[in-house]
């Protein structure tokens, strides 16, 4: 399992690096989400909040499994840029998929009946909570996670509710809110945002 799952990241790794996406539409069908071995994948471009410039990318991949809880890994691959300052920031998804302006993308995804979508308030306990990115000096990074808070597929944790999802990279880093809620814990505010597309 190890070696598959260090396979599709770096395959995920090099679609990223390989440009805006550019090797990703051999993997596209004509129709459907789901390639090869039952896998399903989306995507999200990374744009800024304060300019029209474009940051990075995001590919998701769900593995394939009969479970109802699945395994989805994420790889963001953001371009040496000058809005994104060196150091780490909060990656999270975020209910509704809306990034103009990026407030429009909501509160934290977290679908279910004690629902909190409260970005401070309620952290790191949503279902859309991910780990902080590493930005250098150049204003590029990468980040690979891994969670089984959400889906791609069709379910109660489908991050393709109603009203989509998307990515949100904030200006400071996350502190998980390690002693309880207070403001900006959680990142603060918005540095960047992409809409989750199904592929
Ligand atoms: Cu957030």
């Amino acid at each position: 399992m190890q070696q598959t799952s260090t396979r599709v990241m770096a395959t995920l790794a090099g679609m990223c690096l390989a440009g805006l996406g550019l090797a990703i539409h051999a993997q596209q069908g004509g129709s459907g989400e789901v390639v090869g071995n039952g896998e399903t994948t989306a995507r999200a471009v990374i744009q800024s909040c304060s300019s029209p410039s474009v940051l990075g990318l995001a590919l998701l991949r769900e593995r394939a499994s009969s479970e109802a809880v699945k395994e989805v890994e994420v790889v963001i691959r953001i371009w040496p840029n000058t809005i994104v300052p060196e150091g780490k920031h909060a990656v999270h998804i975020h209910q509704t998929s809306e990034c103009k302006p990026c407030s429009g993308a909501g509160g934290h995804f977290d679908p279910g009946p004690n629902s909190n979508t409260s970005p401070d308030g309620n952290h790191p306990f949503h279902a859309g909570d991910l780990v902080n990115i590493d930005i250098d000096k150049a204003g590029q990074g990468t980040l690979f996670a891994t969670t089984t808070r959400v889906t791609l597929s069709d379910g109660p944790l489908s991050v393709f509710d109603d009203d989509g999802s998307a990515f949100i990279i904030h200006v400071n880093a996350d502190t998980y809110c390690p002693d309880g809620a207070s403001a900006g814990c959680a990142g603060g505010a918005r540095a960047a945002c992409g809409l989750i597309l199904r592929d």
